[in-house]
């Protein structure tokens, strides 16, 4: 790992602090003037641009600068305190005293201990526990550049063929090991027991290596088995000869002198992945009528649609490497008996569209060990989830008729189960987060007593920390997710320094540097989210349907507003309806903009129309909120709110004749992790705006394959919609290059076939890096084992069953 460089606006900030005293004076008396002891990035900016109206030197100076840099500021009444993010992941502390504007580095810990000092009014505890897995971290594993950051496999593979060679006996050794260790229900694969060192192994791919040159390229495995065995070669190779000569022409360069390519295309073939097990233990997991209820969204729409493809690939897989077996995936998720007329309150459900995937369902128990018959919300499943590991580790095992090669966690619970399951089982272990809560909810690690009631942040934060750091490895959905952008901070890099005062604080929680972390980005499944344009797969029948939904009369319960101008062009929005979704949000800024209401009809799916269907606090206060929108603006000739969900089909169709009206979709979300159904809209060919914060803000090349929107300021976002329509009446080729740009941004990134394959070679090649450094990780273990006992199982246990 590179030294780090020194932050150069340090030094030019002390200088500046000391030469301009009272202009130094004026923002700091400025900044201490707004009378909040925590000020945030956009409230640094605000101040800042407040400042530089009033003095327009200020604008140019170090000071000003560094409060740019700033991410957060905490303020008493002697001294500033700034955390400075330099680049992406890299940050540093300081503090300026306000009389003598002297400048101080400070430790992250001195950093975060002010913090507390300030958020509890001087009640902090000086003995407070303090978190830091930075001793854990391997120097010489660690990403340097900040490009690098997400395609931690490309490192990986870089280093163990390095590590391979430089090791040699040694390197080889372990891949010799690695080879012979591999097996399916008591049969031996790749290697048997003739080859013992690697001498007698590259005798044997050379030996092996000549009859298979001699035999025709399509010559089945099942005629070459007995010649291999013979050499020492079980089934695993290949299913004929070429694939087979392919593979060992491999090992053989491996052994020669490794590259990153040959030693990642050697392990992307190795049989070593027969039966997944994917883990989402909280929602409402099923096929039909869950979606759009609170908890389940796009997380069961993803792991669907991951179910098909990893299947498909593994299938195929095992197909190339002439291996007879049906591949397994199971999803393990909640049993609710009150399954409120879904399939929830069935034990094993077959996954449609699969060969034999299914979801099995294993109850949550109470403490008497009963089992729980209602839905509980995710932020209130902590206490259920250790005895929920046992029993669906038994249920698994017997489903599956052995251990898992993988185990996939999805979401804060998820990995949490999935980290105890890959522990007791000793597989390896992938996390998924969808989302990460933390950074959707401002200083809800500061002020976590206050959100507990509600949200219970402590246990999840925690889990979030364990899960994390026992991953194998993480597989997120854009790089932002990860890191951020330069001006923002990454989900993942949120956990790298935080406090929870009363609890513990964090220095060093999570290293977004570490190789663990693969951007692998998921799709919108293709036979359901295709181009308008696609004439011959249009679900024409559904016409009158869609024409209904959207133009026709009320639908009992089901419906508010009915459009008096079926001739403008449609706004389309679907969400469920949580707060951080926006969707009141943009039915406001519609309401308030009369270009967009001259120009355009906004429809909106999502959630209840009727209050009393929802079971979700936070939901029925926004399904409140819609209503009182409609009447304090007057929406109901001009907005269409279905409460309602849409079969999947339904939904594909329904964007595509959103698109035939030269509609756009709007995503106005608060933020959004990733935004499924950004891509849904894209693969239909539907131009998007969407929110800026969050993973549409890389999905979408602003101006190329939709728009960002600010949600933070509603008017601005109206106004570049309804610019965007009026172009588009005056120039309909300005639509068409959007939804041009749309489909062609999807077909590039977002498609799940690049997923599978993605998914399925980096569970190889962590799975090979586990064999060779596993030693290297007990450390670790150890620690968040201690971690898991004595913060986790507390908290969990303190959360009302
Ligand atoms: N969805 C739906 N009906 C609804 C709301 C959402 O079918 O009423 C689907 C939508 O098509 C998408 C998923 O749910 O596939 C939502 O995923 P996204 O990533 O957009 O958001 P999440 O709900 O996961 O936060
Ligand atoms: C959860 C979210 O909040 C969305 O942004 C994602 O698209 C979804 O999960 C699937 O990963």
């Amino acid at each position: 790992m590179q030294a780090e460089v020194p932050n150069a606006r340090i030094p030019a900030l002390a200088a500046f602090l000391a030469e301009n005293r009272s202009k130094a004076h004026r923002v700091m008396h400025h900044l201490i003037g707004l009378q909040r002891p925590f000020l945030l990035q956009s409230d640094l900016q605000d101040a800042l641009e407040q400042l530089c109206l009033d003095d327009d030197q200020i604008a140019d100076t170090a000071l000003a600068r560094a409060l740019l840099q700033a991410q957060e500021a905490a303020i008493n009444a002697s001294w500033v305190y700034l955390a400075l993010r330099r680049r992406v992941a890299k940050w540093d502390y300081l503090r300026i005293h306000l009389e003598t504007m002297d400048l101080n580095e400070v430790t992250v810990s001195e950093f975060l201990r002010f913090k507390e000092h300030l958020a509890t009014g001087g009640n902090d505890d000086p003995f407070g526990l303090e978190i830091d897995l930075r001793p854990f971290y391997r120097e010489q594993q660690t990403l340097s550049e900040e490009g690098s950051i997400g395609r931690g496999v490309e490192f990986l593979n870089r280093r163990l063929s390095s590590r391979l060679f430089d090791e040699l006996g040694k390197g080889d050794q372990r891949l010799l090991g690695f080879l012979r260790m591999h097996s399916y229900r008591g049969h031996q694969l790749m290697l048997n027991d003739a080859i013992s060192s690697v001498a007698e192994l590259r005798n044997a791919l050379r030996q092996a290596m000549i009859p298979l040159r001699r035999r025709p390229s399509h010559t089945p495995y099942a005629e070459l088995s007995a010649d291999l065995r013979g050499f020492g070669f079980e089934a695993g190779w290949g299913h004929d000869a070429a694939r087979i000569r392919e593979t060992m022409g491999l090992l053989l360069d491996i052994l020669e002198a490794p590259s990153p390519q040959s030693l990642e295309s050697f392990l992307s073939r190795v049989p070593m992945i027969f039966s997944i097990a994917i883990v989402s233990p909280h929602g409402w997991f099923g096929q039909s009528n869950v979606l759009g209820r609170p908890d389940t969204g796009g997380q069961v729409v993803y792991i669907l649609d991951q179910v098909r493809a990893l299947e498909r690939e593994m299938h195929q897989r095992l197909a190339e490497q002439g291996i007879d077996i049906e591949p397994r995936v199971v999803v393990l998720t909640r049993l609710i008996p009150e399954s409120e007329g879904t399939m929830c309150n069935e034990r094993l459900e077959p996954i449609a569209g699969t060969r034999n995937a299914v979801i099995l369902r294993v109850p949550f128990r109470n403490a008497a060990g009963e089992v729980l018959p209602h839905w509980v919300s995710r932020f209130r499943i902590w206490p259920y989830l250790e005895g929920y590991a046992l029993d669906a580790e038994r249920e698994l095992l017997a489903e599956l008729g052995g251990r898992p090669d993988l185990i996939i966690g999805n979401y804060s619970d998820g990995n949490l189960v999935a980290s105890l399951l890959s522990q007791r089982l000793g597989v390896s272990q992938c996390n998924i987060a969808h989302a990460l809560e933390k950074t959707k909810y401002l200083l809800s690690d500061l002020y976590w007593r206050d959100n507990e009631e509600r949200y219970h942040f402590s246990a999840q934060f925690t889990a979030d920390l364990i899960a994390i750091n026992s991953a194998d490895f993480v597989i997120t959905s854009t790089y932002q997710e990860i890191a951020g952008t330069d001006d923002s901070v990454g989900q993942y890099e949120s956990y790298t320094s935080f406090t929870m005062p009363g609890l513990y604080r964090v220095v060093s929680g999570v290293d977004v540097y570490d190789p663990k972390f693969n951007i692998v980005s998921p799709g919108a499944d293709e036979d359901i989210y295709f181009p308008y344009t696609d004439g011959e797969r249009r679900l024409i029948h559904l016409q009158d349907e869609i024409a209904d939904l959207i133009y026709g009369g009320p639908r009992e319960g089901e419906s508010r507003g009915q459009l008096a101008d079926h001739e403008r062009p449609l706004l389309f929005t679907m969400a469920r309806l949580d707060r951080i979704k926006n969707i009141t949000g943009l039915v406001d800024w519609f309401g308030n903009s009369p270009e967009l209401r001259e120009q355009a009809n906004l429809v909106v799916v999502g959630g209840h129309v009727d209050p009393g269907r929802s079971g979700d606090d936070e939901e029925r206060e926004q399904i409140e909120a819609m209503h009182y929108l409609f009447d304090h603006h007057g929406l109901d000739g001009q907005v269409r709110w279905l409460g309602i969900h849409l079969e999947k089909p339904l939904a594909g169709e329904l964007y595509r004749s959103i698109a035939d009206r030269r509609g756009l979709f709007v995503q106005p979300a608060l933020f959004e992790a990733f935004g499924l159904t950004v891509i849904e809209a894209m693969s239909c060919g539907l131009p998007v705006f969407a929110t800026r914060y969050g993973g549409p803000l890389e999905i979408i090349e602003d101006g190329v394959s939709g728009f960002h929107i600010d949600p933070n300021h509603g008017e601005a976002s109206a106004t570049l919609i309804a610019d965007f329509l009026r172009r588009c009446a005056e120039d309909g080729d300005q639509w068409l290059a959007l939804s041009d740009g749309a489909l062609a941004r999807v077909e590039e990134r977002y498609t799940w076939r690049r997923y599978a394959e993605r998914m399925m070679t980096l569970s190889r090649v962590y799975g090979f890096w586990k064999y060779v450094s596993n030693l290297e990780r007990t450390e670790t273990t150890r620690y968040l084992e201690m971690f898991y006992g004595l913060q986790y199982r507390p908290l969990a246990r303190s959360i009302a069953q």
